[in-house]
């Protein structure tokens, strides 16, 4: 039998019921991004998603468990502030109390920020955590997750997860990297953190389809340093340019996403020399304290801080802030070339 004539097929009813209607869809006209019950839209951003306006995804996983308490929330409300201030609708993406949101309160904002008890959710926790009205952070995995099925095409995060350094001998592998795969997102980010294992990272994208640009750059950069040594076969320079590819890529229906690796500029950068030491140390660190898992990031994360003096947490907001703008910029030529 061939594969056309299966959708008559009374074998398979129930496949074709379901790519007609998706769970949590509401009755009414297929809208992008404003039919479905859940994930649930900020009202600002739902108005903005249904005019065409720019809109820009950010996740919270960095919030919650990437910046140290209480800096978080006044920069995850900088984050909004500096998108909103271009005339790009930000929306963070969290689970509140089981509830994926699009856009948070306030309030939620500082619970996400201040609250100790938020867990760190990745797409694959999410269905646990709905269920269980967790509230948490949502990594780049689980926002593109959500931020996608919103239908917004732009997310801002700092660093990417990855393949960890010891991959050969832990197997692990952030799940960003899968799900980014599966999810037509364009995602900024200064790379992926040094903590990881880069040229291998890099390998898992190219396997896995994920298009990775550099933006006014060739070399791929290094997240908390501007370059990270590995060259990268695609550059753009504007916007402009990187939203036409995302409407080339929509033309021939590519379902993965697109990485645009923006650097810091090198005045920014952490020093290297301090940089190579202390990611040394840190290492070492979470090996000797056996730190497995979803511990992982965040541990060395917060090693880092504490042996940098801060010096990296003034770099990671620096790198946030440089893709935000970035990611405002693409979703506004984006936004002009899908006039509502
Ligand atoms: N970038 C940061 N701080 C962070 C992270 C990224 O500057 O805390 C988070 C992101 O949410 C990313 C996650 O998705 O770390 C990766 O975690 P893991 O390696 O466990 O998949
Ligand atoms: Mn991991």
């Amino acid at each position: 039998m061939s594969a056309v004539s299966r959708g008559s097929d009374p074998a398979y009813p129930q496949k074709r019921a379901r790519s007609l209607r998706l769970p949590g869809d509401t009755p009414g006209p297929p809208r992008e991004g404003t039919g479905r019950a859940v994930p649930e839209l900020a009202p600002a951003v739902r108005a903005a998603l249904d005019v065409g306006r720019p809109v820009v995804a950010l996740e919270s996983t960095i919030i919650s468990h990437g910046l140290p308490r209480p800096g978080n929330l006044t920069a995850a409300i900088a984050f909004e502030t500096q998108l909103n201030e271009t005339g790009v609708t930000a929306a963070t993406i969290a689970l509140i109390d089981g509830v994926p949101k699009v856009g948070l309160t306030a309030a939620d904002m500082e619970r996400i920020a201040l609250d100790e008890s938020v867990v760190k959710v990745s797409s694959r926790d999410l269905g646990m955590a709905m269920a269980g009205k967790r509230t948490g952070g949502t990594t780049v995995a689980a926002t593109s997750v959500l931020a996608s099925r919103a239908g917004i095409r732009v997310f801002a995060t700092g660093g990417l997860g990855g393949v960890h350094r010891d991959f050969a001998g832990s197997f692990d592998e952030s799940a960003d990297l899968t799900v980014l795969a599966r999810i037509p997102i364009t995602i900024v980010s200064a790379g992926v953190k040094s903590i990881l294992d880069i040229p291998a990272t890099l390998e898992r994208l190219e396997t896995l389809g994920v298009a990775v640009v550099g933006y006014r750059t060739s070399r791929f950069p290094g997240f908390y340093l501007t370059d990270s040594g590995q060259d990268l076969d695609w550059r753009m320079d504007s916007a402009q340019e990187i939203a036409e590819v995302m409407a080339a890529r929509d033309a021939i229906g590519e379902t993965s996403a697109l990485l645009v690796g923006n650097p810091l500029p090198p005045d920014k950068q952490l020093d290297p020399d301090l940089h190579d030491r202390v990611l040394a140390q840190a290492l070492a660190a979470a090996e000797a304290a056996g730190i497995r898992g979803k511990a992982v990031t965040p541990f060395l994360l917060d090693y880092i801080q504490r042996a940098t003096g801060g010096a990296s947490v003034t770099v990671n907001l620096d790198v946030a802030r440089g893709n935000i703008a970035l990611a405002g910029q693409i979703a506004t030529a984006w936004a002009a070339l899908h006039p509502a």
